[in-house]
């Protein structure tokens, strides 16, 4: 197969999508999977020239779909001025090959694809290291076919020729970069962990949202936060992730990180790779799931959420699932009913706000026992511990009477416990 950097290109390619389901998938599922593989598609500014839905009985090794039934797409997607062919599935690269041999057209699976959408979106330098790692290593087992490939073209002879000592090289040097990027990543984590650790330290609770891509998470922050990130209909709009404070009715400091949204099936390269941006996700307190419940296939996107979380061992956190867009009525109807699947869930719409000061009141009730809410009485003499209670807490009101500084402030628990207890009152004042 080809090298995924190859895809973008100015004019747009013409795609023909091929979306492979088990005999036995229902026809509603089908067409929704189709319809996600056309937004991709679109993403990735692909025109689509046509589709076929394959259902299979089983994966056939050598070809996915059938010799057979290869042989019948080549002919319709050439007939309709096709270049490219997407592939709803991740190929192997033998697969990828021998259909790239039948197809007469490049294969570009549904990895590559969405590998493809995230080097077109990464702004940051984090975001395109994270993507060109995991490019490097889908490329790396692919290279093989590459060499066979050109083997052929010198007509097959000597197994030690020239192609083999280039794809040592290529190889080689994909490796030296690959241990590069890693240690340039690893560089990027202690950064990020180190900024955890220094706002942990001020008592601020992390949240992390998470959710299928399009649901509405960076509309939500922006609500939450004016944050002014954007939010857009289209696929994987947010790559790289942003963190704003968000004001909770108790005054309990906190962090918003919005970061990218998962997808059914996303690659596993891409997990491992964007490791330094999912931290967020890993290292949060708690996490808001945002739901788009206008979605038809709404349970199967939530089952890919958590398919992802438990692949970043996150899945064990405390979640708060949202339910956004029910300001639209089957997403309300759909809220209704898929509440009970979860222990703490709220009904907003995004767009309206409606149902988001109840939002920041039930991440308030769940971040509780992470803080206390003390009111003060300090001897003004206690300069040190005064100072500290600004940098480690937040401070609401505090005023001078007498000898004595009374001050209101929210701690996180550790600290409190931390505290001498002849200072700490029931009462304000
Ligand atoms: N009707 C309606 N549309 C919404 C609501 N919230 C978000 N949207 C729309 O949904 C689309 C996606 O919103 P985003 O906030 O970009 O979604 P996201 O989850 O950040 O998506 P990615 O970053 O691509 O993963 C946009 O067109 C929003 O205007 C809502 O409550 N109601
Ligand atoms: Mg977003």
């Amino acid at each position: 197969m080809t090298d995924p950097a190859a895809t973008r290109s100015d004019a747009p390619e013409r795609a023909w999508l091929i979306s492979t389901h088990m005999d036995e998938t229902p026809r509603a599922e089908v067409e929704d999977s189709l319809r996600e593989l056309r937004a991709l598609a679109g993403t990735a500014q692909a025109e689509v020239a046509g589709e076929t839905i394959c259902r299979l009985r089983a994966i056939q090794a050598a070809t996915f779909i059938g010799r057979g039934k290869a042989e019948q797409i080549a002919a319709e997607a050439s007939s309709a001025g096709a270049n490219l062919v997407i592939f709803d599935d991740e190929l192997s690269p033998a697969q990828g090959r021998t259909l790239e041999n039948l197809f007469k057209i490049r294969v570009v699976d549904r990895t590559q694809l969405i590998l493809d959408i995230f080097a077109q979106r990464a702004q940051t330098l984090e975001g395109r290291l994270q993507i060109e790692l995991a490019q490097l290593r889908y490329l790396l087992p692919r290279l093989m076919g590459m060499w066979t490939h050109l083997e052929r073209q010198k007509g097959g002879i000597g197994l030690k020729g020239p192609g083999e000592k280039q794809l040592e090289l290529d190889r080689r040097r994909i490796t030296q970069r690959i241990t590069r990027i890693r240690s340039q990543l690893q560089d990027v984590r202690n950064r990020r962990a180190e900024l955890r650790r220094g706002r942990r330290r001020h008592g601020w609770a992390l949240l992390a949202l998470v959710g299928y891509t399009n649901a509405g998470k960076s509309t939500l922050l922006n609500h939450l936060t004016q944050a002014g990130v954007l939010a857009d209909d289209q696929l994987f709009a947010t790559l790289d992730p942003t963190t704003r404070q968000i004001h909770l009715p108790n005054h309990q400091p906190c962090l918003l990180t919005d970061t990218v949204g998962f997808i059914r099936k996303l690659p596993h390269h891409l997990v491992e790779a964007f490791k330094a941006t999912l931290e967020e996700v890993v290292e949060a307190d708690l996490l808001i799931h945002v739901i788009d419940a206008s979605q038809t296939r709404v349970d199967e996107q939530i089952n890919a959420v958590h398919t992802v979380l438990r692949e970043l061992d996150a899945h064990t956190k405390p979640i708060l699932a949202v339910f956004n867009k029910t300001d639209l009525e089957r997403g309300r109807n759909q809220a209704l009913r898929l509440a009970d699947r979860f222990s703490h869930s709220v009904m907003i719409s995004a767009l309206t706000g409606e149902g988001t000061e109840a939002l920041r009141q039930t991440i308030a009730d769940l971040l509780r026992d992470r803080v206390t809410h003390l009111h003060l009485r300090i001897p003004a003499g206690e300069g040190r511990a005064i100072a500290s209670l600004h940098a480690n807490g937040k401070v609401i009101a505090q005023k001078v009477r007498g000898k004595y500084l009374y001050i209101e402030a929210i701690l996180a628990a550790r600290f409190a416990a931390a505290i001498n207890p002849d200072w700490i009152r029931d009462e304000p004042g």
